[in-house]
């Protein structure tokens, strides 16, 4: 199945000012779209364009890093644009609170902990909130690798490369993570995958 771009939910302007228009431009329209014609180009030469994008990542993870690079980043962006939207933040779904809660500690704790491991990967990749053997992990992962190649399901992930914060937020990664954790959550779509994988 070939990978295709998809439209963003919500307008390139619905985000600012936490995440202005031009981010969205050059994010969505080039970055994505980049991963999208690499990745069916190599997905193609590999002879695996008729398997789903998880089968592929996790098929050439490890074995072909051109290619799970691209099918990797598609399948995060896929979902980064559903982890956010205009007015997001706030409360998470009831379930999701307690298994936090359970899990993690406390909302505060898994917040921090997200933020810090968002501001500790270094060079280029992604933090995350996944479900790992039935238990919420707090994690991170360099460039295009997500928590599928390490058998849990991601439920919530955000991009930590500077093409996702640099033009609105210069070097201040921090900042952007507050106000994305803050601002941004789509938390039912968090949920969602949530009661998914459940
Ligand atoms: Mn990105």
């Amino acid at each position: 199945m070939a990978f295709e771009l998809p439209k963003l939910p919500y307008a390139y302007d619905a985000l600012a000012p936490y995440m202005s228009a031009e981010t969205l431009e050059y994010h969505h329209d080039k970055h994505h779209q980049a991963y999208v014609d690499n990745g069916n180009k190599l997905a193609a030469e590999a002879g695996m364009e008729g398997k789903s994008l998880e089968e592929i990542c996790m098929a050439s993870f490890g074995t072909n890093a051109g290619l799970f690079n691209n099918a990797g980043q598609h399948y995060n962006h896929l979902h980064f644009w559903n982890w956010m939207k205009p007015g997001g933040g706030g409360a998470m779904p009831g379930n999701l609170e307690a298994k936090v809660t359970e899990d993690l500690g406390s909302l505060d704790e898994f917040r921090n902990a997200f933020i810090q491991a968002g501001m500790t990967q270094f060079g280029s990749g992604w933090c995350w909130l996944a479900l790992k053997d039935g238990k919420l992990e707090v994690m991170k992962t360099p460039n295009g690798e997500n928590p599928l190649v390490h058998g849990a399901t991601p439920l919530l992930g955000c991009d930590v490369w500077e093409h996702s914060y640099y033009i609105d937020y210069r070097n201040a990664r921090p900042k952007y993570l507050e106000a994305w954790f803050d601002n941004l959550v789509n938390w039912d779509y968090v949920g969602e995958l949530f009661e998914a994988a459940s």
